[in-house]
């Protein structure tokens, strides 16, 4: 039982360092009717913000094959988040209404072309 106490102390105080280093990121944050790609995880880092009312918009020089998190504070509509490959802009991330990424994935990262509707 002690055993099992001094274990449990350990694993809550290894926890500290963790939500201390969460606590320093900047809080998660998108425009309505947007969506929001990071360079950083975590929402860290550069970040570029989309309208959510065009077909597709291509991303600035700085997030162009940058991106490692992203979010869509949009009402309804689904968004993609592209590649170009051949000319063809190839679906890497699906983002409903609302919904965040703080980290995109291997098969994503550094990826991402262009934003618009799926
Ligand atoms: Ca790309």
């Amino acid at each position: 039982m002690i055993r099992r106490l001094a274990a449990g102390l350990l694993a809550a105080a290894a926890l500290v360092p963790l939500s201390a280093t969460s606590a320093q990121a900047a809080p998660y944050a998108c425009d309505a009717r947007h969506v929001c790609l990071w360079q950083g995880i975590d929402f860290t880092l550069g970040r570029q913000v989309i309208s959510g009312f065009a077909e597709y918009t291509d991303l600035g020089a700085a997030l162009k094959d940058q991106a490692s998190s992203w979010g869509s504070s949009t009402n309804q509509q689904v968004m993609c988040v592209f590649d170009w490959v051949n000319g063809n802009r190839q679906v890497i991330g699906r983002l409903a209404p609302g919904n965040r990424t703080p980290w995109v994935g291997d098969g994503a990262n550094d990826r991402s072309d262009a934003v618009g509707w799926c």
